[in-house]
């Protein structure tokens, strides 16, 4: 693969904020990759570099994209037989996380487009699409502190397909829509960062309520045709204790939690994986998307799933890395996108090529996210079409 040009430019967010889109050309085909960005960050992320001073409040990417543009030349006309050997060259030159994501993600959109392959081949054999997690509240930092959780997620079960998955929670949706107006001082369109409803919940349990609610005014079942899921964040959260986690997981069909207890606190994911290991456990702000991290975990024996960001570590190969060390553990994956998004979908062919078997997308309103959920249903297409 023979690098002919590369190309930044600083363009918006889902939420406003300045962020990557780089576009390389790898054998006269261009490719480009919009850059993510977290709101809850974990400690052990990846870097993002901004530019800091006045302009944009000190969030504008002008340095980053001049740390891309300036490996043009380095780049120009140079080959490279994948992208393992595009990240080696990337991690060499020691560039902010934001930087070298952007290269890594555009490099892969060339090289697919140069070989005539569909994006999910150039991230391996997985042709099974992921079973979303999908946000219905939103609280935390995502949400303005309106609940003490950051997310509760619906999880469709028994869908037989990924479009038929779209359908079943765009019902719940609809019903959690219509049971706020009464409920709540809360117009229902009003969204948070990523597109969940975000009213001041009394309690979290209040929140869990009105989702098992909102399943059974869809006509599902709730844990046996759609299930719930909880990320707490507890390192930007108010102090939940594993016992209070152990209440939510008797009381409701609640399979899985995300950080459900703060990234640090080695001891507490011991304790929380003995008590509740029978249930998912994704660590997120924990494992940072980070190979040293998860190793780590695996040998303790915290969590039993990792959640799965390629702009926590910076680079494709390294996002890869983490996948396939999780697979040999026995732990699952969830690829995730941030609460700042952008058109970009490249996330969608990363859980179906690297076989992930879930995804976490936010919910089915803001564009940032419907990008992604409609390249998995066209991605579903064309997987039928051709088998
Ligand atoms: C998370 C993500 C996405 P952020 O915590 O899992 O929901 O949030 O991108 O703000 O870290
Ligand atoms: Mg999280």
């Amino acid at each position: 693969m023979k690098i002919d040009g590369l190309r930044a430019l600083e363009v918006l967010d889902s939420r406003g904020m300045p962020t990557l889109k780089v576009t390389l050309e790898a054998d006269g085909r261009a490719g480009s990759f919009f850059v993510p960005a977290g709101a809850s960050t974990g400690k052990a992320e990846a870097k993002e570099l901004r530019d800091g001073g006045a302009r944009y409040g000190g969030k504008g990417v002008r340095r980053a994209l001049a740390q891309v543009t300036g490996l043009r030349s380095a780049l120009r006309k140079r080959e490279f037989a994948g992208q393992a050997e595009f990240d080696a060259f990337l991690l060499k030159q020691r560039l902010a996380g934001n930087s070298s994501l952007g290269l890594s993600g555009a490099f892969a959109h060339a090289a697919a487009a140069a070989r005539g392959l569909p994006l999910y081949a150039s991230f391996g054999k997985g042709r099974k699409l992921p079973r979303p997690m999908v946000n219905l509240f939103s609280g935390g930092l995502h949400g303005g502190g309106n609940m003490a959780v950051q997310d509760i997620l619906i999880v469709p079960l028994r869908a037989r397909s990924f479009a038929e998955a779209m359908e079943q929670v765009w019902r719940v949706y609809q019903a959690a829509r219509s049971l706020l107006g009464p409920r709540f001082d809360y117009l229902p369109n009003w969204v948070a960062d990523e597109g969940g409803f975000a009213p001041r919940f009394s309690s979290v349990e209040q929140a869990l309520d009105l989702t098992v609610l909102s399943i059974e005014e869809a006509g599902l079942k709730p844990g046996s045709a759609m299930a719930i899921a909880m990320d707490v964040a507890a390192s930007h959260a108010s102090k939940i204790t594993i016992a209070t986690l152990e209440s939510w997981a008797g009381n409701y069909p609640l399979i899985s939690i995300e950080d459900g207890v703060p990234e640090e606190d080695w001891a507490g994911w011991k304790a929380l994986t003995k008590r509740l290991g029978g249930i998912q456990l994704i660590g997120d702000d924990f494992f940072a998307t980070n190979p040293e991290r998860l190793r780590r975990g695996i040998r303790e024996r915290c969590a039993n799933a990792v959640l799965v960001k390629m702009n926590q570590i910076g680079t494709i190969t390294q996002t890869l890395e983490v996948i396939a060390i999780a697979k040999k553990a026995g732990y699952r994956t969830v690829v995730s996108a941030r609460s700042g998004e952008t058109e970009d979908w490249t996330m969608a062919d990363l859980a179906v090529g690297a076989g992930a078997g879930q995804i976490k997308i936010g919910s089915i309103a803001r564009s940032e996210r419907l990008a992604k959920y409609n390249r998995l249903l066209e991605i579903e297409a064309e997987l039928r079409r051709v088998q």
